[in-house]
């Protein structure tokens, strides 16, 4: 029997707590039925543990996840842990230098076996009782088990990982998981010309939120608020996610800059062969994805104060700085903004109904040295300051509609893809098996 088919169906198996319809009560059913679109969630979405403990397992549980850059993970033994709710994964480099994930929990007894956020190991030692694993997961090593003690049948339950672009993502699916290559296809497209498999982390920033993860998503994913992000502001349009007709006057001057230096950018995708065209599909796939390279205000080439870049080593040896960014989001949880001279992503990982913890890594190219081709400050500030600001602004959110008086309130059209986050939410919540049973709850 091989590793994979020991873990996955040997009758010691611990089952999963899955959702299952005895586990889901009416009252959820009824709230996922009458969500009334583009109109923001009824509260218990944001504060109710039932209604997380169902995010975890339904969207987390199914869903294909960013976890980490492969650049946290450069050699083999790096790993990095990553908490979804009650789940705790490790995404390892095994000697093969293939990127592997598995479930944070021993074989023997279930302690938790990697208490760090990142490392390096040579095996995976249990502290509790020494049980040892090699990095792809076999089980090495058991102190005084009987003769016919299979270790085979013991090693870390599996998860799925893919690699695209130098990202890695996960899926917990226990069986097989849902349809990726699309998905993978266009992001390979879009990303793989920054080569960020020679990249390196320059800074990583976890910043927990004291707010619900959807009301953590629903806000990136809008400008409505970008007036507080004067940082941003200056190379970030602020005319995001708006159309000429529902444009306000503060931002037709950002509008008419970005039609101009659209047309400049275009010029420069074309020459050099990079896609650009805005795909988006965000609430009718499973993955549901948007992707633009689009330019960029200031001097057009980063996320940064003046817009210059912050790296003079650019990535994957680009003739230019001016790049504009090429953004990308993906359902549920993460955003990326890729420029010439650096990357960020980020991931809004759930702690508990009103925690999320939202994790940036900034990467830069692999032979960038510190001090000489960048500094942290110059390259970290304006997302550190923009963090801060979303961070104020979706407490607030948790707080409001944690009060008895909150009612659901519409979303406006530039909000068009908060409300494609939520339908891509409430559809997944939908077409769970347990929502076509009858059960009561
Ligand atoms: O970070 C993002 O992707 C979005 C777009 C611009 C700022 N933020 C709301
Ligand atoms: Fe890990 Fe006992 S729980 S060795
Ligand atoms: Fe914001």
């Amino acid at each position: 029997m091989s590793e994979e088919d020991s873990t996955m169906t040997t009758t010691t198996e611990p089952v999963r707590r899955g959702v299952s319809p005895t586990a889901l009560p009416t009252r959820l059913r009824d709230l996922v039925a009458r969500r009334i679109p583009w109109r923001s969630l009824e509260a218990p979405f944001y504060t109710d543990p039932d209604v997380f403990a169902l995010d975890i397992e339904a969207i987390f549980g199914r869903s294909w996840i960013f976890a980490a850059a492969e650049a946290e993970i450069p050699e083999p033994g790096d790993y990095v842990t990553i908490t979804l709710g009650r789940y705790s994964l490790i995404v390892v480099r095994d000697d093969d230098e293939q990127v592997r994930a598995f479930h944070n929990v021993c074989r023997h007894r279930g302690a938790r076996l990697l208490m760090e956020d990142r490392g390096s190991v040579g095996n995976i030692v249990c502290a509790y009782h020494s049980w040892t694993y090699g990095v792809d997961g076999s089980l090495r090593f058991a102190e005084s088990q009987s003769a016919d003690f299979d270790a085979s049948c013991y090693g870390l339950r599996h998860v799925h990982v893919r690699t695209v672009a130098g990202l890695v993502f996960l899926c917990l699916a226990q069986e097989t998981p849902e349809d990726f290559d699309e998905v993978a296809g266009i992001v390979e497209d879009y990303v793989g010309p920054h080569d960020l498999t020679h990249a390196k982390v320059a800074a990583q920033i976890d910043l927990v939120e004291r707010c619900n993860w959807k009301l953590t998503m629903e806000n990136n994913r809008e400008c409505y608020h970008c007036a507080g992000h004067p940082e941003l502001n200056c190379s970030i349009f602020p005319v995001y996610g708006y159309t000429p007709e529902n444009l306000p006057p503060r931002l037709q001057g950002d509008a008419e800059r970005l039609r101009t230096a659209t047309a400049e950018a275009i010029r420069t995708y074309d020459a050099l062969g990079l896609p650009y065209a805005a795909r988006e599909e965000l609430d009718t796939r499973t993955t549901g994805y948007r992707i633009e390279r689009e330019a960029l205000d200031g001097a057009g080439e980063s996320i940064t104060v003046d817009g210059a870049a912050a790296v003079r080593r650019l990535l994957a040896g680009f003739p230019t700085a001016k790049l504009g960014r090429l953004g990308l989001h993906l359902q549920p949880n993460s955003w990326f903004h890729f420029m010439a001279d650096h990357a960020v992503a980020f991931t809004a990982l759930p702690i508990s109904p009103d925690r999320t913890l939202v994790r940036s890594t900034w990467l830069v190219h692999a032979d960038a040295v510190e001090g000489e081709d960048y500094d942290v400050e110059s390259l970290t500030h304006v997302w550190k300051a923009t963090n801060l600001q979303d961070a104020g602004f979706v407490e607030r959110a948790q707080l409001g509609v944690s009060s008895p008086a909150y009612l659901p309130g519409p979303y406006s059209s530039t909000e068009y893809q908060v409300e494609a986050f939520v339908n891509w939410y409430i559809g997944r919540l939908a077409t769970l098996p347990a929502f076509s049973e009858q059960v009561d709850g």
